[in-house]
């Protein structure tokens, strides 16, 4: 029998496990003075069990909530959350399932500055990561932990990325003092009994502790340590920084073990396109972050093209992991199970299956609330509402010259709502990757699209690729800077090695994916954006196709392959053949300057570049 969720006294009941499905399992001995809650109160394997208890020892929660990650579990900690001024409750009829939350105002986005690779030398982190020495970090960071869940609840949260049983499913298990977190990761994550079962005898998991602390950016650390496969989060509840399986596990220390194993973790949505022939072709695009992963994964075609029987289907919107597999084609599986993504922008015009998909049991952060307790936010409606509640929880009336919603405000949604799910998205085996997109947000200077000449030529386009800041890291906004395969923020090790890993990984590949490049953002004069983007992408979209199924024409440019406005189906679309050639125009000044820029990643990391891609630079330049 299932044991009550709330029996403070019953502790390590083995009754749970059988139910679980679990044949081996450990008691987890926790002090006599922590309140035991939540339905599955054992560990699959005693070092589990060890680690929980150290843990607490060290945090000294007053309780403990082992998440199975079942229906009922996740309504009684909505619940909670409301009754302890965590979530509010929004209008049921309108959005059923749906919670907001209002973050400290000090704690809205990734603070790449409080972000460490904690390592025992400073090379294993590279020029381009901060870097602590393993031990003093974990010296600081213990010294903070140290008594820092008192009053507070641990929630024990196991968790698995990936489909499971797919050779790249990794299990964790995130111990936090965050409701918050804990609700998100059973969103975000295969999160539960489920870990219990994949993780089994083994020990090989990823130890994820977190704790808000008291919220100060003063004492806010995200610590990676890689070569031990922990993570050490204090001093923010932010997405990206405290929900440990995405950006933490997912990207620093899987890019990490990628590179010790042999795979790619990459910052990369996952997207089907299905001709209407029937052929589905799989396709990966990194993009840094805010800059329309999320809308191109969930792409509509336009009309034309959907009367002709395309489909576009979406696999993930963050991240993917990617292996070669025994035929030598390059595999992708999405980690996660949910979408973190930005909101304000998103609308039934921009993004109808975004809509779609936060319309019930999403969470919603930092976003306005309207009198009826419906949510609001800058580009929803064409028409602000007149009065609301903002994102810090102050009245706001329209033209009072403050955002209603934090530009980095986000939804949390599972993948299950988005009603063009791949039907790959839960299978182990992942989809067979055949084209690879960068791309960045780029005002000027770099054309709409353009294809690699070959891989090496494509790991450089990706190395190089440059994109203006968005709100999604805090920091200044809209300067350009070089983000290699948007990945900047999240290399796990040291920037040298993971180029040299994305060289080797072609070498291993019998038919590589082809590259591009693609700018959905170059502006005009008059600063308007040149190319109408969101579902026109789709015409974008269909010369990669080609392209990667050798067809399609293009002409060869410095840059790379170009189509030309001959290559591309304008046909329906109100855009002149000069149009398309402003938005490809390629300019010697402007190549120049932007080779330049390019210098800057080169010069960080000094003579560490590998050689292809110093000749491949040297090469464009030449081609200048
Ligand atoms: C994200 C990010 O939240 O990239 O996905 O910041
Ligand atoms: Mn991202």
């Amino acid at each position: 029998m299932t044991s009550p969720a709330s029996d403070g006294d019953a502790r390590c009941l083995r009754a749970t496990a059988p139910e679980l499905g679990l044949g081996a399992f450990t008691d987890i001995p926790v002090p006599a003075r922590v309140k035991v809650m939540g339905a599955m109160r054992v560990a699959p394997n005693a070092t589990v069990a060890a680690w929980i208890n150290q843990c607490v020892e060290l945090c000294q929660p007053d309780g403990l909530y082992y998440c199975d990650g079942s229906e009922a579990e996740r309504q009684e900690l909505f619940a909670q959350g409301v009754k302890d001024g965590i979530f509010i409750k929004l209008n049921q009829e309108k959005l059923p399932g749906c919670f907001l939350h209002r973050s400290n105002t000090n704690d809205v986005a990734r603070t790449e500055q409080c972000t460490f690779i904690c390592t025992p030398n400073q090379d294993n982190a590279g020029p381009t990561n901060n870097w602590m020495e393993s031990k003093a970090a974990y010296d600081k960071l213990r010294a903070l932990y140290h008594g820092c869940m008192k009053g507070r609840t641990m929630y024990v949260v196991p968790f698995v990325m990936g489909p499971i049983g797919s050779p790249l499913a990794k299990v964790g298990i995130e111990l936090t003092d965050s409701l918050y977190v804990a609700v998100n990761m059973s969103i975000m994550t295969r999160m539960g009994q489920v870990a219990w079962q994949q993780l089994g005898d083994d020990d090989q998991f990823t130890r994820c502790l977190h704790s808000v602390g008291d919220c100060n950016p003063d004492r806010r650390f995200i610590c990676h340590f890689p070569f031990d496969n922990t993570i050490w989060s204090f001093g923010s509840g932010y997405g990206g920084n405290a929900l440990l399986g995405k950006k933490c596990l997912a990207l620093r220390i899987a890019s990490f073990l990628g590179q010790q194993q042999g795979w790619l973790a990459e910052h990369m949505l996952l997207m089907g396109a299905t001709n209407p022939q029937g052929q589905t072709t799989y396709v990966a695009a990194a993009f840094p972050s805010a800059c329309g992963k999320t809308n191109f994964a969930m792409m509509i075609p336009p009309e034309q093209y959907r009367k002709a029987g395309w489909k576009i289907t979406t696999l993930g919107d963050d991240i993917a992991w990617m292996w070669v597999d025994d035929q030598g084609k390059l595999r992708a599986i999405n980690p996660e199970a949910g979408y973190f993504g930005v909101v304000p922008g998103t609308n039934f015009e921009t993004n109808p299956n975004a809509m779609h998909c936060i319309a019930r049991n999403t969470i919603y952060t930092n976003v306005a609330l309207l009198p009826d307790g419906d949510v609001w936010w800058e580009g929803k409606t064409a028409k602000p509402p007149a009065e609301c509640i903002d994102w810090t929880g102050q009245k706001w009336i329209v033209d009072c010259g403050r955002k209603a919603a934090h530009p980095n405000s986000r939804f949390t949604a599972p993948m299950i709502n988005n009603p063009v799910l791949d039907q790959a998205a839960n299978d182990p085996k992942g989809v067979v990757i055949s084209a690879i997109l960068f791309g960045g947000r780029r005002s000027s200077g770099i054309p709409l699209v353009f294809q690699a000449f070959n891989w090496v030529h494509g790991v450089y386009v990706g190395a190089v690729a440059g994109s203006e800041t968005t709100a999604a890291a805090s920091g200044a906004i809209g300067v350009v800077r070089r983000d290699p395969m948007a990945m900047l923020p999240f290399i796990g090790y040291n920037i040298r090695d993971y180029l040299t890993h994305w060289l080797r990984m072609g070498k291993r590949m019998s038919d590589a994916p082809r590259v591009f490049h693609v700018n959905w953002f170059r502006k005009g004069a008059d600063g308007k954006f040149l190319w109408p983007g969101f579902g026109e992408n789709m015409r974008v979209l269909e010369w990669i196709i080609a392209r990667t199924h050798g067809h399609g024409s293009a002409h060869e440019t410095p840059l790379g392959w170009m189509p030309g406005p001959g290559d591309i189906n304008l046909d329906g679309l109100d855009f002149s053949t000069e149009q398309f050639q402003r938005a490809q125009a390629l300019n010697t000044a402007e190549l120049k300057e932007e080779v330049q820029g390019q210098g800057e990643l080169f010069l960080k990391l000094g003579g560490d570049m590998p050689k292809e891609l110093v000749f491949k630079r040297e090469m464009f330049i030449g081609r200048i």
